[in-house]
């Protein structure tokens, strides 16, 4: 019997000092295991006198279950206490708030996009995409540009290895393909695109930038149905009340033509810095469809007619934002672009 209470005080100092899992398992070797010292003290029984044997049976069966319950109570004081170190070691600190998931949002040339696929889309005009890789015939030849017509020079022009085949410089071979495609229907579609020019990169132009066209084209179009598309256009890209201004111009592709200006939404006209002085901003250009070009979509000039714009979303998006350089919109820095929630 003494051996038993000194065998228990023996075990449960060792299992205090058992630090880690080795130690623990070591203990549980030397104790608990089938030939460890606990089964060794209770197989004793057999050799004891049988006047001695319920006595010592009832001591050792409780030795060995105070025992058994140490090991585990020590086995779970060591599964927590490695936890919380581990949480120690990490830092972890769970009554920090969440972080904000960062969460995606268009890219302003996007949003001024669909603001004006919106505009033309109530008008009833349809978007039409087309190719990015053109042929010179098309980029230019069928649109009243022939080879060396120095109106090419304004265009400088990737190539591409084969012969005659390029990158758009401009949205208006997209226009047409509609032509010919709808060819003898009354069209009105609108035309957005990437088109590319090998420029000098700076404030003003990129290699690759977006133009959005509009062409109409029907049995008695006139310059009044360009006109009022287009003051109904800026009422609404920039503000109703706006004043618009026809100036005279030219483009190979349209007779006659005109660029058109809308009063300064910066200083409302007064001049400012933005509209240099003026009181006027450039939006866009447009004309009548060049009978030659209406002819080369497949539709004779004398039965129809039209009218076609073209704009530029970046310098939109600019006017609108008050940013001062295009290069901003391909650069990816997402401190310019976080600003446009
Ligand atoms: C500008 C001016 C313009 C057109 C584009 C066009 C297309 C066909 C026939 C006639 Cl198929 N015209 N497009 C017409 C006038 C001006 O763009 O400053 N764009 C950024």
């Amino acid at each position: 019997m003494n051996d038993l209470s000194q065998l228990q005080i023996q075990a449960e100092a060792e299992l205090a000092d058992a630090n880690d899992d080795a130690a623990l398992e070591a203990w549980r070797i030397k104790y608990l295991s089938r030939k460890g010292l606990v089964s060794q003290a209770v197989g004793r029984i057999g050799s004891l006198p049988p006047e001695e044997r319920a006595a010592y049976g009832q001591a050792v069966n409780a030795m060995k279950q105070t025992v058994q319950a140490a090991f585990e109570a020590r086995s779970q004081e060591l599964i927590d206490a490695s936890l919380a170190a581990e949480l120690t070691a990490e830092g972890i600190d769970v009554t920090l708030p969440g972080r904000r998931p960062q969460v995606g949002r268009l890219h302003p040339i996007s949003r001024t996009l669909r603001n004006i696929y919106d505009i033309f889309g109530q008008m009833g005009f349809q978007i039409y995409t087309a190719r990015d890789v053109e042929t010179d015939l098309v980029n230019f030849q069928l649109l009243n540009f022939p080879k060396g017509h120095p109106a090419r020079e304004m265009q400088d022009t990737f190539h591409t290895t084969v012969e005659d085949v390029l990158l758009r410089t401009h949205t208006s071979p997209g226009q047409i393909r509609a032509m010919r495609e709808y060819y003898p229907e009354p069209i009105r579609v609108i035309l957005p695109g990437k088109c590319y020019r090998y420029e000098q990169v700076t404030a003003r132009s990129e290699m690759m930038f977006y133009q959005v066209e509009g062409l109409a084209v029907g049995r008695n179009i006139t310059f009044a149905d360009l006109k009022g598309t287009l003051v109904a256009f800026a009422n609404q890209m920039f503000g109703q009340g706006r004043k618009l201004r026809f100036r005279c111009s030219h483009f190979p592709f349209t007779e006659p033509s005109a660029e058109v200006d809308i009063d300064c939404i910066i200083c409302g006209g007064s001049g400012c810095r933005v509209c240099k002085y003026t009181g006027w901003l450039e939006i866009l250009g447009c004309g009548m469809v060049h009978p030659n070009v209406l002819r080369n979509g497949g539709y004779d000039p004398e039965i129809y007619s039209g009218y076609a714009f073209g704009m530029g979303p970046e310098r939109i998006a600019i006017l609108i934002h008050g940013i001062d350089d295009i290069r901003y919109f391909y650069s990816n820095d997402v401190r310019l672009l976080t600003q446009f929630a």
